[in-house]
């Protein structure tokens, strides 16, 4: 029996110095030490021996196999490490791995959130194909009203169409939770506006309501100004203008000067206002009882003046270059 143990050593060494690639390496392995392998085989032998013997054997074969398993192991990490072609030089610096990161429209709104979250307003949404109820009516806007022209929306079927603004959310919340409120909503609008520098056809709102007793138009300053002075700096520059919209009285417009292809330049970043009774009253809100803000101010000039990025339409390219610089 020692005999054939010895063979089947000298078998096993031979027959693994002539294994030339992986898949050879793999077939000798199944051969000798798979589970129906011939050590296994060997193994099975075992049972023939006297009680004596079986110690010994027992013991050569455990050895045996220890011996050609570490020769195996051997060879399987030489054959990984070789390779055809010019030789490597392991000392070389590797190429820098570049890895992905959030898009820069992505971070200003994770930052905008964040910010507005300081200042104790939670996060809602709404959906972005709606009904004109949200879109106008709710927010007063009357069935003649130029903002309802067809050139200036995407109508669906029926009365269905793409929201052309964010307050279509203060609307939802307001019919869902009784007031205090105090929320922000952020979320892509469409409006079939020409491409230029400042404007695109799809972008992005964030929109403010705080409903409460006693909100006047002081608080909605304060909130605008300190989220401008932490957002993009004590420096920043912002100014309100009077205004209009059907959904707020009264109304005003928030600008920030930003450089815009090397001009410094008011830009209109938003609009804002106190809720206008008319809309509390078509939501079921006593405007006796509760006044409120709301704003809404577009997210890629926000990007713009924050990164200083020149042209709204970078943003929407995927041009890698200007992607990787932020
Ligand atoms: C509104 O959309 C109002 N819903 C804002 C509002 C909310 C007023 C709550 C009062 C109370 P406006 O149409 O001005 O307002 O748009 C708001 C901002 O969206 C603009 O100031 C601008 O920053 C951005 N914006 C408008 N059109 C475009 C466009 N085509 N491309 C990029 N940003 C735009």
């Amino acid at each position: 029996m020692s005999d054939e143990i010895d063979q089947l050593h000298q078998e096993a060494a031979a027959s693994l110095a002539n294994a030339s690639d992986a898949q050879a390496l793999e077939a000798w392995r199944i051969e000798y030490l798979g589970t129906k392998g011939r050590l296994k085989g060997m193994m099975s032998r075992m049972r023939d021996l006297s009680k004596e013997e079986r110690p010994v054997f027992g013991q050569r074969m455990n050895a045996l196999k220890e011996t050609l398993e570490a020769s195996f192991d051997s060879r399987q990490s030489g054959a990984a490490a070789s390779h055809d072609g010019p030789p490597i030089d392991v000392t070389e610096p590797g190429l820098p791995a570049r890895s992905g990161k959030r898009h820069v429209l992505t971070r200003t709104i994770d930052e905008i959130v964040e910010v507005f979250g300081r200042m104790g307003f939670s996060v809602a949404e709404g959906p972005e194909v709606e009904d004109e109820w949200h879109n106008f009516n709710a927010l007063n806007i009357p069935d003649d009203h130029p903002a309802r022209d067809p050139i200036d929306n995407f109508f669906l079927a029926g009365d269905r169409m793409l929201r052309s603004q964010t307050s279509t959310v203060q609307i939802r919340v307001m019919e869902q939770s009784p007031p205090p409120l105090k929320i922000i909503s952020v979320g892509r609008v469409y409006r079939p506006d020409t491409h230029d520098a400042t404007h695109y056809s799809m972008f992005h709102q964030v929109e403010g309501l705080c409903l409460d007793r006693g909100v006047t138009m002081i608080d909605l300053k304060t909130v605008l100004f300190q989220f401008a002075k932490a957002y993009f700096g004590p420096e920043a520059e912002v100014r309100m203008r009077p205004s209009f919209f059907p959904f707020t009285e009264p109304s005003a417009e928030v600008d920030m000067k930003m450089k815009i292809r090397g001009q410094w330049q008011w830009v209109e970043l938003g609009g804002c206002g106190m809720v206008d009774p008319n809309v509390l009253e078509a939501v079921d809100i006593d405007p006796e009882e509760w006044t409120g803000y709301a704003f809404g101010l577009g997210i890629e000039r926000i990007a713009m003046r924050r990164y200083g990025i020149s042209d709204i339409r970078n943003l929407y390219e995927n041009d890698e270059r200007f992607l990787r610089q932020f």
